[in-house]
């Protein structure tokens, strides 16, 4: 694409979303030309009241409000708000999207797949880590509310005796894959650059580990932090909330703004100069996610796909996560918050004991560079959610109001969103073990579901199935037998065989050989 026309994308897709944090003590007031011209713009499009209290400023807090609009086209953020609460409905005599399950030649299974398939999408994908042209990008932005912890969720410390978070989890299963793709080539220096997509509020907190924990032994240029953008948020009758009189309220932009952040932030340009050509994207709160998992690259590459994922088989139809299917022949994901209860609750017509719908997203997602590369001609065609929630904001005096309720919402995009826009052939699904590579670390200790004991006691069981199949023997005095095997040791089971017929009494850490 012309050099022209990218950057004339590119600033329309940093306009759609407001830069990071900015600090309210460098911010200098605007000329009084420059401010009526942009509380003309608001006004223009219903949003001036916006500027309601700015005479009442100090110079240094009516320039953070300017930056904080500037970038901002309230026209825009009409337009989004109104599609996102008044979603354009199906005319009544046309049917509602048709939500049909995949198609089988777009899917796999890990289950039911032949060994020396798996064997060679693994061989494969480890000689294309081999050849430096993976790449990983984790998405770290979201903050975490029901998990009741202010740090960054991968900063969360699910009790290992290791006292491992699940950042330097992955990045020690980054370390291990390395190393076994140099062994497996006898190449000098492989590299699986990890880039991090962050929020303004988890971006510091973030940044500050990686250097406290050296980050966990990677090369830190290999480890690129990068931020999402903001969006207002809005009253329930689209009006843009203020959360004091000098500070616009705003929200992350969803883990769909990673799209926009990739090119604004120079992301894509990177892997380009790095050669990449096959990008892991996952979800931070999942202590088994097996990054840049060599076998999901090599059967991505092998198919040649733009967009693969990764699914598990969902455990009833209340679970909390997003469906996998083809809604009007296109790949699609219909969000757990946004399914209704038929489709989700539909049995299989070949089998009843089956739910319709069971291929259960985990954000877990390839991307070939080249789909990347086009985000510039798709990313304005993200839809924005609508998520109802209490926002902090000022009313119309200006006094500070902390609702009891839903009082406003927050527009997010989903990353899963750019699915329809791919023909079939050019996406793929392939089911996983749920064991093996999905235990979510979403609620508060005591849930009982998808939280820190659950992601403790699902990495513990696979250490030790890990050993059995080495052919060791497990012992323990109580039944809840757990033995950690650090990933420096072993990425996914492999190489340990120094175990063989050996007895472990657990509970035990395998750190070394
Ligand atoms: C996500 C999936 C859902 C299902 C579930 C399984 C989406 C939109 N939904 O739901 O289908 O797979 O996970 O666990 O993917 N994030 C950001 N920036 C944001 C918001 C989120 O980076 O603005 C990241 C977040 O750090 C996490 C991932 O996206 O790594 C998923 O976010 P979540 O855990 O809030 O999503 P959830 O559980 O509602």
């Amino acid at each position: 694409m012309a050099a022209a026309v990218k950057d004339t994308m590119n600033s329309m897709l940093s306009a759609m979303h407001l830069g990071g944090d900015m600090k309210e003590e460098t911010c200098h007031p605007p000329s009084e030309n420059d401010y009526n011209n942009l509380r003309e713009r608001f006004e223009k499009a219903k949003q001036g009241h916006v500027f309601n209290f700015y005479d009442d400023l100090q110079p240094e807090e009516k320039g953070f409000l300017y930056q904080q609009l500037e970038p901002v086209d309230p026209n825009h953020i009409n337009e989004i708000t109104e599609k996102a609460l008044h979603p354009p409905k199906p005319k009544d005599d046309e049917e509602g999207p048709k939500l049909e399950q995949l198609p089988e030649s777009a899917q796999c299974s890990v289950i039911d797949s032949k060994q020396d398939d798996l064997d060679k999408w693994y061989e494969g994908g480890l000689k294309l880590v081999a050849d430096n042209q993976v790449a990983v990008v984790l998405m770290a932005g979201g903050q975490g509310t029901r998990l009741g912890s202010s740090a960054p969720k991968g900063c969360f410390d699910i009790g290992l005796q290791s006292k491992k978070s699940l950042f330097q989890l992955q990045a020690e299963r980054i370390r291990k894959l390395e190393q076994l793709a140099r062994k497996a080539h006898s190449k000098e220096e492989v590299t699986v650059p990890w880039y991090i997509m962050t929020s303004g509020p988890t971006r510091k907190p973030t940044q500050d580990y990686f250097e406290e924990h050296k980050y966990f032994g990677l090369n830190r240029n290999n480890v690129v932090f990068f931020e999402q953008g903001v969006l207002p948020c809005v009253s329930m009758e689209g009006k843009i909330l203020l959360e004091s009189k000098s500070k616009v309220a705003t929200a992350p932009d969803g883990n769909g703004g990673l799209y926009s952040a990739l090119i604004n932030n120079g992301i894509v340009l990177d892997m380009e100069k790095r050669g990449i050509k096959h990008i892991h994207a996952y979800c931070v709160d999942n202590c088994l996610v097996r990054v840049a998992d060599p076998t999901f690259i090599g059967f991505s590459a092998s198919k040649d796909v733009d967009i693969a994922t990764k699914v598990v088989r969902k455990r009833n139809a209340k679970e909390s996560v997003g469906l996998i299917l083809q809604k009007d022949g296109k790949p699609d994901v219909v969000e757990y918050s946004e399914i209704d209860s038929a489709s989700a609750e539909a049995k299989d017509p070949k089998d009843s004991k089956l739910l319709k719908f069971r291929a259960a997203n985990i954000v877990n997602h390839y991307y070939s560079y080249r789909f990347l590369e086009s985000i510039p001609d798709w990313a304005h065609k993200l839809p924005h959610h609508v998520a109802k929630k209490k926002i902090p904001c000022v009313d119309e005096q200006g006094n500070a109001v902390k609702p009891e309720k839903p009082n406003g919402i927050k527009l997010e995009q989903f990353v899963f969103d750019c699915f329809p826009f791919l023909p079939m052939d050019k996406f793929a699904c392939m089911e996983v073990k749920r064991e093996d590579e999905f235990s979510p670390l979403k609620n508060a200790k005591g849930t009982g579901e998808d939280d820190p004991d659950t992601s403790r006691r699902d990495i513990l069981a696979q250490g030790v199935r890990f050993l059995r199949e080495a052919g060791a023997t497990v012992t323990s005095d109580d039944p809840e037998a757990d033995v950690e095997v650090s990933p420096l040791i072993s990425y996914g089971g492999e190489g340990l065989e120094f175990l063989k017929g050996k007895e472990i009494k657990a509970p035990a850490v395998i750190e070394k050989q």
